[in-house]
């Protein structure tokens, strides 16, 4: 979390405590010690049971929009429920029959009006400047270390590590056998090849859907990334991950029948983790050499998706 944060966002983080507690709790009565070991947390990796709030923000552009939403949209509508609500208290008790039994009839009040109009207004410039602001941090990428292209298939995830950063090679990434999850394994999501990214470095995501498929829509929510995968067309984002464990996302666009069977498991590492993994992987998926390129075109795309 950035430490500009912290004080607007102190009471809101209450209930993702809360939920960091529950998991301390369960890993002391050995509840989830297999999980834990993973790197998996309730609440940090995935929402938690009953979870409240958001997941624990992984990154600066999670953690604006944690910002924004916890300490800017929240309480304007807190406060706005509560003045409609005693707007409707007073006029319930002030003007019924018997308190008010001759009642006005006005009908216009210039001032009330301009009023009605000019602060709902205000408010909305109010919240879209920062709303603005955090769409273009989220959409303009900075200078990044590693680029990640993810493929949405029919049903699972293609991800393509390029060559110019010593990958060259690509993956599936399929939902695990619901009948023979091991212990510890999340329930639709985990998945038998974990995108594996170094802990600290920006990573470019590019983003696109297999050439013949449909829409999907690639969604971390404790890294703040979410971004539509459309067949032929390259789409950008990224991340820069603030810590080591492992992250949970969903398909977020209505794609067909397996649409609930296809998540996405991030592993976020050490560098020399990251090293030792990237000389496995280029083992492991030797067979599936792909053309290196960080700036993958459109025509490229659909050429690797077709392989
Ligand atoms: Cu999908």
């Amino acid at each position: 979390m950035r430490p500009g944060f912290h004080g607007a966002q102190g009471w809101l983080t209450t209930v993702s405590k809360g939920a960091a507690c529950l998991s301390a709790l369960s890993a002391l009565a050995g509840f989830a010690p297999a999980a834990i070991a993973q790197g998996f947390q309730p609440g940090v990796s995935h929402a938690a049971p009953n979870q409240m709030g958001m997941i624990a923000a992984n990154s600066t552009v999670a953690d604006d929009m944690h910002f924004f939403h916890n300490g800017l949209l929240l309480p304007v509508i807190i406060v706005i429920s509560l003045f409609v609500l005693a707007l409707l208290i007073y006029v319930i008790f002030k003007f019924n029959e018997t308190a008010n039994p001759t009642p006005s009839r006005t009908t216009h009040h210039t001032g009330l009006e301009v009023a009605w109009t000019a602060i709902p207004l205000m408010i909305l410039v109010v919240l879209a400047i920062p709303s603005f602001r955090h769409l273009t941090k989220q959409l303009s990428l900075p200078p990044t270390d590693m680029t990640v292209k993810v493929t949405g298939k029919q049903w699972y995830w293609t991800y393509t590590y390029p060559k110019e950063a010593n990958g060259g090679f690509e993956f599936d990434s399929n939902l695990l056998d619901q009948d023979k999850l091991a212990a510890g394994k999340m329930r639709l999501l985990d998945v038998d090849n974990e995108a594996v990214v170094p802990v600290g470095k920006a990573v470019r995501l590019q983003i696109t859907a297999d050439a013949v498929g449909v829409i999907h829509s690639f969604t971390i929510p404790a890294l703040g990334v979410r971004m539509d995968a459309v067949p032929g067309r390259l789409n950008e984002s990224w991340f820069r991950a603030d810590r080591e464990g492992i992250f949970y996302g969903q398909c977020s666009k209505l794609c067909g029948k397996d649409h609930a069977y296809m998540p996405i498991a991030l592993r976020v590492v050490s560098e020399q983790a990251y090293a030792a993994w990237l000389a496995d992987a280029r083992k492991k998926f030797a067979s599936a050499e792909v053309p290196g390129s960080g700036d993958v075109t459109v025509a490229d795309a659909s050429a690797i998706v077709r392989q």
